[in-house]
């Protein structure tokens, strides 16, 4: 898979995306990434990437031309399907579905607005899908550009190395994750839950089937009652 991400903050998403994770897939070639600043696209001396409304109102808009000519380069420079996405607090609310959905797309070009918003003509000209990470305002796009990208590269295959695998993964299960210990088996008098010392692995799986139901259960009903309309 290949991800351009088109912002105003190229270093601030190129350092998120070295780390952990993110950094193996792309040292393992399961993934490449690549951060372009709309202000390489700006289209006169000062490098303008944004504009007041017309009509009037607060702040700056981010204007139609360095959007859909970053957009254009990148995707001249790597033809094939290409599925843009366009994060704003008016799109589709993300969760794990649409991860994975975006994790089987070939070439993901993720446009990250800043400001007050983006011209409307950069939706109608570009149609990309529309996502927002929740029902709160951020500055601008790029906290939610880290998220999606986090959320879908760690679904490639190869990702998380041989040893580990989502499909078990809270969310994947639609349940939360379980209780997880580890070493000492007493911490200032908390003990770890017998039964994960036993060794008896049948017991230790029914007992985490239990802790995730329950927990679930108890933090958000909401998903059981969706695991059960699926
Ligand atoms: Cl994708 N962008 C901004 N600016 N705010 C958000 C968001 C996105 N998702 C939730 N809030």
């Amino acid at each position: 898979m290949r991800i351009d991400v088109l912002t105003l903050f190229p270093e601030v998403c190129e350092a998120f995306f070295s780390a952990s994770i993110i950094k193996r897939a792309r040292s393992a070639g399961v993934v490449e990434i690549s951060c372009t600043n709309f202000r390489d696209f700006a289209e006169d001396r000062h490098r303008s990437v944004d504009d007041k409304p017309f009509g009037g109102g607060p702040g700056m808009v981010m204007m139609c031309g360095p959007v859909f000519a970053a957009v254009e380069d990148v995707e001249a420079r790597h033809p094939g399907p290409h599925t843009r996405v366009l994060l704003t607090p008016q799109g589709q609310r993300f969760d794990q579905s649409i991860a994975r959905e975006l994790a089987g797309q070939t070439h993901l070009v993720v446009i990250c607005g800043h400001y007050e918003g983006f011209d409307e003509r950069i939706r109608l000209g570009l149609t990309p899908r529309e996502i927002s990470i929740g029902d709160y305002v951020l500055s601008g796009g790029e906290a939610a550009a880290m998220v999606v990208v986090d959320a879908v590269v760690r679904l490639l295959p190869g990702a998380l190395g041989d040893e580990a695998s989502t499909d078990q993964e809270s969310f994947a299960q639609g349940m939360l994750e379980y209780p997880q210990y580890t070493r000492p088996q007493v911490f200032r008098g908390m003990r770890v839950p017998e039964v994960l010392l036993s060794g008896d692995h049948k017991r230790v799986e029914q007992w985490r089937q239990e802790q995730a139901l329950e927990r679930t259960r108890q933090r958000r009903p909401d998903l059981l009652k969706r695991r059960a309309q699926e």
